[in-house]
């Protein structure tokens, strides 16, 4: 008798703890491409085919390494096209007393695995993912007793536990937070580095032509394709970003240049999130590269901060609050999302651009995610489930445990503040300061209402209008509604004649 380990395609780590103490004389490495996982939402095409291929190298260096690997191609005879058929096939053909996984990184799949030892009448074992610098249950413990959950808090525990960037028990520099030096807006010149770009192998083009045969009515442009697919490469790509990008991290972390999808954002969120590479190597290449003096403080714990921090803390938000998560609508936002999320075809140019690039690339950054395509769903009042759906088809790093909380959380503010202090709601004037969108836009950025006006403008304030008795009394939005009072009744009323006709024309 043998054990089955099923190895999803967002678990290709070498260290994943469902191959602890596995017989490779015996057990069975089971991984599976199935159509359910390709279009629970109709993800990017790029990345199908940077998980595909990914999963394909994964499963030849078990091999290589004498682990039995049974694997299912998409385009199989067989393939059942689910986890639990896949998994019925693999009990079928071997004699199979055990099932061992890692916690898989969605509710709906962790559900449809505790239903697995009735199922297959043969116990399941769903290990800790070893891979996270927090336990699920340590973070559920940090939340005891806490009135409000703050990431910043939690940044701190952990920078404590694993010992990163700290001296004397305390923070190195006295400081655990450098934001305030961070998040200038571009500069004329700046000499942005070519991004990691890695050249086609014959895997990698036989998944090509596989998702351009398979999902061809799936969003987003398949080639050119320049993702890393092995950990070799994705390590290549990680050295880069040390190397070429880290040392301006912080300084322009917030900024959006036309052109120049990539800025100085490390783009490993895509390596990370599948487990070709492990948050706590990239922490410390990023504090080795301070230590060396290659990079200022500012820059490695603002980039540490994002991984041990953030990524950790949202993912513990996750877990905690599933499946009710996935329902909160705080704002009761109803309207549907506008086509030009899917075509680009609006006169906005900072949602143009964003767009464009998200089709182009499946990666946008944080401040595209947030303060552009987020702020603009925050403020048009779009139904969240719609928004989410979207964030988790368009992007190759997308899953939803990450997905989630930073939409519902971060940017639509859906969850009423559990994640976030406050709505990320501005105007135009911030992506005007942090981006050079503006120049080339059809509308006026410093018109605040009428029909060349930037729309961010009038949505800002009729957003607050709308939602008055929901945000008056958070003490970080409050005082803006001192301004809104002040202006006159005919400001108000065209403030929010200006919304209606705008959302109307944009559907
Ligand atoms: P960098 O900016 O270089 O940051 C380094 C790493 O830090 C990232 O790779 C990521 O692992 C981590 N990180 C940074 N910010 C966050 C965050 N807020 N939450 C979790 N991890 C973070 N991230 C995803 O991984 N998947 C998503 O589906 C996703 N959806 C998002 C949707 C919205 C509306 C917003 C506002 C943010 C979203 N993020 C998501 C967080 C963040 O935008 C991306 O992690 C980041 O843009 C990925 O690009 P990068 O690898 O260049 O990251
Ligand atoms: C995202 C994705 C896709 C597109 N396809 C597969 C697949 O065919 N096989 C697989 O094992 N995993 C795939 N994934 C990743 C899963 O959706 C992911 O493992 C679950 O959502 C749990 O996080
Ligand atoms: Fe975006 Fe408004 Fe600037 Fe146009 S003017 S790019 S819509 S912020």
């Amino acid at each position: 008798m043998s054990v089955l380990r099923l190895i999803l395609g967002d678990q290709l780590s070498h260290s994943i703890s469902s191959l602890d103490d596995c017989d490779t004389s015996k057990d069975i490495i089971l991984m599976c491409e199935v159509w359910d996982e390709a279009t629970y939402v109709k993800h990017h095409k790029k990345k199908i085919a940077f998980l595909f291929s990914a999963m394909r190298h994964f499963a030849i260096e078990l091999e290589q390494l004498n682990y039995k690997v049974e694997y299912t191609k998409l385009d199989d005879e067989n393939n059942a096209n689910s986890f639990s058929g896949e998994v019925s096939r693999a009990l079928k053909r071997s004699a199979i007393n055990r099932i061992i996984i890692t916690h898989p990184g969605e509710y709906r799949v962790l559900k449809e695995m505790l239903g697995w030892e009735k199922e297959f009448g043969i116990p399941v074992e769903i290990k800790v993912d070893n891979r996270f610098l927090c336990t699920l249950e340590n973070f559920a413990d940090w939340t005891i007793g806490r009135k409000q959950l703050r990431m910043e808090y939690f940044y701190r525990e952990i920078r404590k536990e694993y010992s990163i960037l700290m001296e004397d028990s305390g923070p190195i520099g006295g400081q655990w937070n450098y934001d305030a030096e961070n998040r200038k807006p571009p500069k004329d010149g700046l000499n942005i580095p070519r991004p990691y770009s890695n050249e086609i192998d014959a895997i990698t083009n036989g998944v090509i032509d596989l998702v351009k045969d398979f999902f061809p009515d799936h969003f987003g442009d398949l080639e050119p394709f320049y993702f890393a697919v092995t950990r070799d490469q994705a390590l290549q790509a990680l050295e880069l970003f040390i190397e070429k990008r880290l040392s301006q991290f912080g300084d322009y972390q917030d900024a959006m240049i036309e052109g120049e999808p990539w800025m100085y954002h490390s783009h490993i969120g895509f390596y990370l999130n599948c487990g070709l590479l492990l948050p706590l190597e990239c922490a410390m290449a990023a504090e080795n590269a301070y230590h060396q003096k290659k990079v200022p403080l500012n820059a490695a714990e603002g980039f540490i901060r994002q991984i041990i921090g953030w990524r950790e803390y949202v993912r513990g938000i996750y877990w905690l609050k599933m499946p009710e998560y996935a329902e909160e609508n705080f704002f009761e936002a109803k309207r549907d999302l506008p086509n030009f999320y899917w075509t680009a075809n609006t006169k906005m140019n900072c949602l143009r651009q964003s767009v464009i690039e998200t089709k182009e690339n499946a990666y946008a950054h944080h401040i595209q995610r947030l303060m552009v395509l987020g702020n603009f769903t925050l403020l048009a009042g779009i139904d969240p489930k719609q928004v989410n759906e979207w964030f988790l088809t368009v992007y190759a790093d997308a899953y939803e445990w990450v997905e989630l909380p930073n939409v519902s959380g971060m940017a639509l503010f859906a969850d009423g503040g559990y994640l976030a202090s406050k709505p990320y709601a501005a105007g135009g004037n911030y992506i005007d300061k942090m981006s050079d969108y503006c120049k080339k836009c059809s509308y006026k950025v410093k018109k605040k209402t009428g029909s060349d006006a930037c729309p961010f403008n009038y949505l800002y304030w009729d957003f607050l209008a709308r939602n008055r008795k929901k945000l008056q009394n958070n003490y970080r939005v409050g005082m803006m509604y001192k301004i809104y009072d002040r202006m006159d009744d005919n400001k108000k009323q065209t403030i929010s004649n200006d919304s209606q006709l705008f959302l109307e024309s944009e559907k």
